[in-house]
């Protein structure tokens, strides 16, 4: 089995977890950018804790990162030598607008990307642009409280306006949000959130949730208008909820934690809320600043294709007392009980490669709108042998794995996938943990958790193995 011709093979990054170069080039401060290292990295990353000033004495892996603002050059040729046919990545959104909503643009963080875009068509690179990506700018978060209130859509506007009429030539295929439900579990990680005493969170989420969602289908049209031949899409943390066993009761939590994350793309995907979703937020007293004219931009502004991440499936049980022996990790994303069938990486991720053809399955069915999976990958401690050669066979095999489940999912069941592109194909700062030896490479960069090393770049066992899989175009696994 293999890919049909011109699928978009690749690899995916973020600005904030790669760059570096923090306080370069004009670029402002974002939500990223103050969040720590450490035990405090959870709490602030949910809005729970309040850190907006960054201060260099605390330790932030993401302020150099592996330092790509400066060797974009010899990254995108690495990728271009696996014979990458698209990247992914982000724009800062400080680089271009360093406070959030400037009327001018900063000329230098626009010059930027121009380079680098012309880079990856140096080598046949496609660009696949997420324009916010966890990172809210700090001048925003102070003067609106994030994404609580919504003069956040005008800016955002602002900021789409700009790389659009930019980047016009350059790049075709967007996407509004980076895992835009996140908002929900890591509220100031996804929209610069920080719930302060006496606020319902409930409230502020879905009245951000739906800023975001207007916003975005604002976008979609504006992007038509500006490029009429691009393609946007929305980008979920996917991962189907399982029932633990097949007790009715079982089955329809799995359903309603499922709808946590079908709330957004049914509202960016139709342009329209569910009727379900009414009735849950009138049920939790949530009261959403929705105007007619939202109604109508979200009904005009669809997206034209889903793209997801996916790492893991994960399991809903109703049994209190399996729910209190395994349900209850605190620093859980998302409340999951444990898989017996699966087993999982060292951070305790359960690997499901089926999951993955179970979830294309259930986003076509439900959408009808072509495919990406835009992430998915394994974070793992790599060794580096004394010969500097790293063998990593466990990330071939959950990448063989995954990949021989989405050949079958179009292959045997006929869904329509645009790519592939794989998360972090060069090692970059963890987002859930901010640390370096959460490693998803196929290219490691020597850069350890305490800040030291080179910033050496050096292929894996893996990198020969992905450009392999590219050159057969998935027949060669
Ligand atoms: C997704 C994010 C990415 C990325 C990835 C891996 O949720 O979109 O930014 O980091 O997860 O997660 P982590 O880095 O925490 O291992």
């Amino acid at each position: 089995m293999k890919m049909p011709e011109g699928f978009l093979w690749g690899g995916a990054t973020a600005a904030n977890q790669c760059e570096g170069a923090y306080n370069e080039g004009g670029r402002g401060l974002s939500s990223v950018d103050v969040m720590p290292f450490g035990p405090d990295r959870f709490p602030v990353a949910t809005g729970k804790m309040k850190m907006l000033d960054c201060d260099d004495a605390h330790s932030y892996p993401a302020h150099e990162a592996i330092d790509m603002y400066h060797r974009y050059k010899e990254d995108i040729k690495l990728f271009g030598e696996m014979g990458f046919k698209c990247y992914r990545l982000s724009i800062a959104w400080t680089r271009i607008l360093p406070n959030g909503d400037d009327d001018t643009p900063n000329e230098e963080g626009l010059k930027f990307y121009d380079d680098l875009f012309d880079e990856c068509h140096k080598y046949g690179i496609e660009p696949l642009v997420t324009i916010c990506h966890f990172d809210t700018p700090i001048a925003l978060i102070k003067k609106y409280g994030g994404w609580k209130d919504r003069r956040m859509i005008d800016a955002y506007l602002k900021y789409c306006t700009a790389i659009f009429n930019r980047y016009k030539n350059k790049v075709k295929y967007w996407l509004t949000f980076n895992e835009i439900n996140m908002l929900l579990h890591l509220s100031f990680m996804g929209a610069g959130i920080v719930f302060e005493p006496g606020e319902d969170p409930e409230q502020i989420k879905y009245r951000a949730a739906h800023y975001e969602i207007v916003a975005s289908a604002k976008a979609v049209k504006l992007a038509h208008e500006i490029m009429p031949d691009c393609m946007v899409g929305c980008m979920l943390a996917a991962g189907q909820f399982y029932p633990r066993t097949c007790n009715p009761s079982d089955v329809y939590a799995a359903m309603e934690a499922d709808r946590d994350n079908y709330f957004f793309i049914d509202a960016q995907a139709r342009g329209a809320y569910p009727v379900w979703a009414w009735k849950r937020m009138e049920r939790a007293g949530v009261k959403l600043d929705c105007t007619d004219e939202d109604l109508a931009v979200m009904k005009e502004g669809t997206v034209d294709f889903i793209s997801f991440s996916y790492y893991s499936s994960r399991c809903t049980t109703t049994d209190p007392e399996l729910l209190a022996k395994e349900g209850a990790d605190g620093n859980a994303v998302f409340a999951s009980v444990k898989n017996p069938y699966l087993k999982a990486s060292e951070w305790g991720w359960q690997i499901d490669p089926q999951g993955l053809r179970v979830t294309l399955n259930t986003l076509y069915d439900r959408y009808q709108k072509p495919l990406f999976i835009v992430e998915n990958g394994l974070g793992a401690n790599d060794v580096v042998e004394a010969d500097g050669s790293i063998h990593d066979t466990y990330r071939i095999d959950y990448m063989r794995a995954h990949i021989q489940e989405m050949l079958k999912a179009v292959n045997e069941d006929g869904l329509p996938l645009m790519g592939y592109t794989m998360w972090g194909p060069i090692d970059l700062v963890s987002a859930s943990t901010g640390e370096m030896k959460k490693r998803y490479g196929f290219i490691y960069v020597d850069k350890q958790n305490d800040g030291t090393g080179t910033l050496a770049r050096s292929r894996k066992d893996s990198f020969f193995w992905y450009k392999q899989v590219i050159a057969t175009n998935g027949e060669d696994l």
